[in-house]
């Protein structure tokens, strides 16, 4: 009895001491920088696997860990350095986050209680870049594996699309999953993500930008709904990661994604009845005719079948409408889930040069491409809203053409009536007969001159190119530009200046009323119309800006024919 005393004394004693060594083996082992995310790991989903940054290849599961601080220093701002200089985001803030940083978690808390397959596929995370900042990309990389189910991500496919520094990359293949791949020319986001992809092993590919984090539970729902129907490409809802103080917001759930006949991406609000089933329904998926781009996951073998990213586009731009078109008309489908949550950066200015004419022209060039394979007798709206575009050379598109053709993919037509009928189409414009909606006073017109936001708008010669002279006045009372995503807006100090704004539906400011009989454009708000006589006489008479006035019937100066076509 002694002799079993002695041993369970002698057990319980190595157990009681075992405790703190182990602790403090962990501690170590997940290195000082984790003693938080630990912390964190309670406010976890269970199946998160805190699996933060294991160096992979270690044969004898060594307990090493990368050292993330060395790798974000060596790339540090330099003392008195602009900290936007480089990103175009506040490089100082991101530099001094951690990587594991507690985020808010933004779902709709019914999404907690979405059943989900326990079967579910794994995915390969494709991420390309070109002179990301590496605490960024580094932060993208653990939100990936920290908030996702370890055994649904296969790997995190790098593409170094030739950033200046190959060891930004190459670093990164020492973390447990990475693989790192690296273009040795600059080929652009496209060509890169095609890299990625065809180098991918698992079932789903999900395309994140470099400079993303994602949220709890952010993955399976993505998953979910692929397995369901292999043709459908899903995007989480993007939150926002506020680039100059990397705070993480929630995004509107009630927005898909749209575009004018510009071909510029914008967010739109749902159509009521849409808003009205998501009151009842806030975790069904949102059906959208466009996607941002950036974040999206889709079968692998459905992202090839139909024609993964046309290989000569270059740099950036206009990818995301080719792929949402393609999708739709060739028999899938777009989707935003509301339960699935992953931030993103958004910048105001790209960071990075443009090889190749610039970004305006590459944007274009890509845009183009599009337009002319995908869009029919609609692209004579595009080249009314952006004429420049006309002079853009487009190269040979005889390879998609042909892929739209084997794909038995349906009209442009189709795509307009089921699934953005919100987008106004100008009556005639398919035949590509009539000039764009104009609001003339005799031969002049009334001009955004392209000088952009906070800018006046002028009077100038009528062109019949559409482009800054062309303007719709929508349902909701907005006079809206075509071509660019500029509304009129009165400002209402004392001079009554009318200037192109961000439209912004429900800014009592941006709302018009046209009378027909009167001919006059009356601001609601202030009960002032549209007025072409400025202050200003020295102005040239055909660059005046126009103001907001008393109305009057009689006056010539305040007559305006909204000619629609
Ligand atoms: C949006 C998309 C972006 C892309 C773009 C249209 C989101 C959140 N972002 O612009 O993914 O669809 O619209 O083209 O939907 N990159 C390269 N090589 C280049 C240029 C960029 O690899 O030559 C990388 C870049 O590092 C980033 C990604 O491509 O990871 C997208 O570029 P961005 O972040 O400048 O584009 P963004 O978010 O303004
Ligand atoms: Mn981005």
């Amino acid at each position: 009895v002694r002799r079993k005393t002695k041993i369970l004394i002698f057990v319980s004693l190595v157990w009681i001491l075992s405790i703190p060594v182990y602790l403090l083996f962990s501690r170590n082992a997940l290195g000082e920088e984790y003693n938080e995310g630990l912390k964190l790991k309670s406010n976890f989903s269970p199946n998160e696997v805190p699996s933060m940054l294991r160096l992979s290849n270690s044969e004898k599961q060594e307990w090493r860990y990368f050292d993330e601080r060395k790798y974000i220093e060596e790339k540090s701002l330099r003392v008195g350095e602009d900290p936007y200089r480089r990103n175009k985001f506040n490089q100082a803030i991101s530099d001094s986050l951690k990587t594991n940083r507690p985020i808010p978690d933004t779902r709709h808390p019914a999404c907690q209680n979405v059943m989900l397959h326990d079967d579910l596929p794994s995915a390969s995370v494709i991420i390309t870049f070109h002179n990301e900042a590496r605490s960024a990309l580094l932060r993208t990389i653990v939100s990936v594996l920290n908030r996702s189910p370890e055994k649904l991500i296969k790997e995190i496919i790098l593409v170094d699309d030739f950033s200046d520094d190959a060891s930004d990359g190459e670093e990164l293949e020492k973390l447990e999953k990475v693989r790192v791949l690296r273009n040795d020319k600059r080929e652009g986001l496209m060509r890169s993500r095609v890299k990625g992809a065809d180098a991918a092993e698992a079932e789903i590919l999900v395309f994140l930008d470099s400079h993303c984090e994602c949220n709890v539970g952010w993955l399976e729902p993505l998953l979910q709904r692929i397995v369901e129907d292999r043709m459908r490409v899903v995007s989480p809802t993007i939150d926002v990661i506020d680039l100059d103080n990397f705070q993480y917001k929630a995004a509107s759930s009630n927005l898909k994604g749209g575009f004018d006949w510009n071909l510029v991406f914008k967010w739109v609000r749902l159509t009521p009845s849409e808003r009205e089933h998501r009151e009842t329904h806030p975790t069904d998926s949102i059906r959208t005719p466009m996607i941002a781009g950036g974040l999206f996951a889709i079968d692998r073998r459905f992202f090839e079948k139909l024609g993964k990213y046309d290989m000569q586009m270059n740099i950036w731009g206009g990818e995301n409408f080719e792929i949402s078109f393609r999708v739709w008309s060739c028999g899938g489908s777009l989707e935003i889930l509301p339960c699935s949550r992953v931030g993103h950066v958004f910048r105001k200015q790209h960071p990075y040069s443009f090889p190749g004419g610039g970004g305006g022209h590459v944007f274009m060039y890509n845009t183009r491409r599009t337009a002319e394979v995908w869009m029919d007798e609609y692209k004579t709206l595009y080249y009314k809203a952006v004429p420049l575009a006309q002079r853009v050379p487009i190269g040979d598109i005889s390879e998609r053409l042909a892929l739209r053709k084997s794909l038995g993919c349906k009209p442009f037509s189709w795509y307009l009536e089921n699934i953005y009928p919100e987008l106004r189409v100008p009556s005639e414009s398919s035949g590509g007969g009539k000039s764009f909606p104009e609001l003339k006073q005799g031969s002049l017109c009334l001009d955004s001159l392209g000088k952009g936001y906070s800018n006046p708008i002028y009077l100038y010669p009528c062109h019949g190119q559409g482009g800054n002279q062309a303007w719709a006045l929508t349902s909701n009372g907005l006079l809206e530009n075509l071509n660019g995503q500029g509304c009129l807006e009165l400002q209402m100090g004392s001079t009554l200046n009318v200037i192109h704004a961000l439209c912004s539906p429900h800014n009592p400011n941006q709302m018009w009323t046209y009378l027909e009989k009167q001919l006059m454009l009356k601001h609601q708000n202030s009960q002032m119309c549209l007025d072409s006589q400025s202050n200003n006489e020295l102005l040239d008479l055909n660059s005046r800006p126009v103001i907001a006035r008393n109305c009057r019937p009689d006056s010539a100066s305040q007559k305006w024919f909204l000619t629609t076509s």
